[in-house]
């Protein structure tokens, strides 16, 4: 029964009018680039440039283990070395500022690269806060053309990189801070994506399937989990120059494997390789912006909230409540 209503589904997706699109897929409309969370979305034609900038803000709140919200008291019972619950964690926010750079070598290759600056905040529940900032892992990744038809659609693979320049051994006072108040990895990471875009006269699509896969173990003994996400998008255009969007992601990612020696897994989830990673299911809407005439011709101004439908985190961890990101792009 099932089957038989995705295949209905299906074949009145492929026949329907507006899916078949005789013109080939096109950056030049502001939904010609994926809502503004979503990296390395779109290529760009031989010997073009590209210079974004984002800046991305997350909130989290209140304690979660597995899919359940808890308490304070519920929480300590599995840190019992948390000083009567004082040392977990109450909310963190976690500021990321993404300087981008894109450039098409040829018509089949492009080439990106990422540097990210990080601005965290953790508050414990005994109201005392502790922050991090500083310069992120390097991204680097080249984006290969693979098919491309006239019907509006094309597809393409990411080979991305990611080279351990983020500090991993950010401290508060004396104290080494948690895995997720580090700067980087520590480790090489292989950065893999497929994507698919497909365009109609007012609308666009398209899927990636992407994941973080860690190399080794860092030298402080530990690797985080590796990480796959899956994200589905559709945009509508509603003028020459603006488009809205709607957007679902789902990524999970392992817990810590190995721990670092300096932290103590018993005193706070925070320092717990156990207590790192979770699997997550977002809703985003957005908005795109993109400058067709006069003085500001090919910039693009993007925003997106998101905010998740579904989490379930391994062992204790913060909930994620928001996730705003804003976005300037230029390419000549
Ligand atoms: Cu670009």
């Amino acid at each position: 029964m099932k089957t038989t209503i995705y295949t209905i589904l299906l074949s009145l997706i492929l026949s329907s009018p507006s899916y078949a699109h005789d013109k080939p897929w096109t950056a030049a409309r502001p939904d010609g680039h994926a809502p503004i969370s979503v990296m390395g979305d779109h290529m760009h034609a031989m010997g073009e440039w590209m210079v974004s900038y984002r800046y991305m803000t997350m909130e989290m709140e209140g304690l979660m283990k597995g899919s359940d919200n808890i308490s304070r008291t519920q929480a300590t019972t599995s840190y019992p070395m948390s000083m009567g619950g004082m040392m977990l964690p109450k909310a963190m926010s976690m500021d990321m500022h993404m300087l981008g750079a894109m450039h098409a070598i040829s018509n089949k290759w492009t080439l990106m690269c990422m540097l990210n600056y990080l601005d965290n905040e953790m508050t414990m529940q005994n109201n005392k806060s502790m922050k991090s900032d500083g310069v992120s892992d390097l991204k680097i990744a080249g984006l290969y053309d693979l098919a491309r038809w006239d019907s509006g659609r094309r597809i393409h693979l990411t080979i991305g990189l990611s080279l351990p320049t983020g500090s991993i051994d950010k401290k508060s006072g004396n104290d080494t801070l948690g895995y997720g108040m580090q700067l980087g990895s520590g480790t090489w990471d292989f950065n893999p994506a497929i994507t698919y875009l497909a365009q109609t006269k007012n609308y666009s699509y398209g899927a990636q399937l992407g994941g973080i896969l860690r190399t080794g173990e860092n030298d402080r003994k530990y690797t985080l989990g590796n990480k796959v996400e899956g994200t589905l998008w559709g945009a509508r255009k509603i003028t020459d120059s603006l488009s809205a969007s709607a957007k679902f992601d789902y990524t999970s990612q392992n817990e810590v494997d190995g721990e670092d020696p300096r932290m103590n897994g018993m005193m706070s989830p925070a320092l717990s390789a156990t207590s790192q990673g979770r699997d997550i299911t977002t809703l985003g809407v957005g908005l795109n912006y993109y400058f067709q005439n006069g003085g500001l011709r090919g910039h693009r101004l993007a925003a997106e909230w998101e905010t998740p439908l579904d989490q379930k985190v391994n062992g204790v961890q913060l909930e994620l409540d928001s996730t705003w990101t804003f976005g300037w792009q230029y390419a000549w």
